[in-house]
């Protein structure tokens, strides 16, 4: 086997084992229901303790970037930040999207709408404590 081929799994299993300490089958602790729209998430100051299982719940008010749903993108997103790197996409006016995410990661983590956090305040801000 290659060094090339070797580092290729090796970078693939690191993958699995950064995904497997956010991503989990264990039942949430917390419920955290957020609207986001053109006037941003509420709420977009959140506090949770380290450790906890979080089902977001994110529920688009608005049509976001668009409604056009032939497009690659439309609606809104929730993007939580590095370390967590975890994205919703595409959440159509009306509609809820979920996902549980372990709060492994202590400390100050930004979230946000990649699609449209440049023309509105669709920012907040998860505190891991
Ligand atoms: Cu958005």
């Amino acid at each position: 086997m290659s060094l090339r081929n070797i580092t290729i799994i090796l970078i693939l299993l690191a993958n699995i084992l950064f995904s497997c300490s956010k991503n989990t089958d264990e039942k949430p602790d917390v419920v955290i229901n957020i609207e986001v729209s053109k006037n941003g998430y509420n709420p977009n100051h959140i506090e949770v303790k380290r450790g906890q299982v979080v089902l977001f719940r994110i529920k688009a008010l608005d049509e976001g970037i668009g409604d056009d749903y032939s497009q690659s993108v439309y609606g809104h997103c929730f993007y939580i930040l590095p370390p967590y790197d975890v994205m919703v996409q595409n959440i159509k006016k009306g509609e809820t999207k979920q996902v549980k995410v372990k709060m492994v990661y202590p400390g100050k983590v930004l979230f946000t709408c990649p699609y449209c956090s440049g023309i509105f305040p669709t920012k907040g801000e998860l505190i891991i404590k």
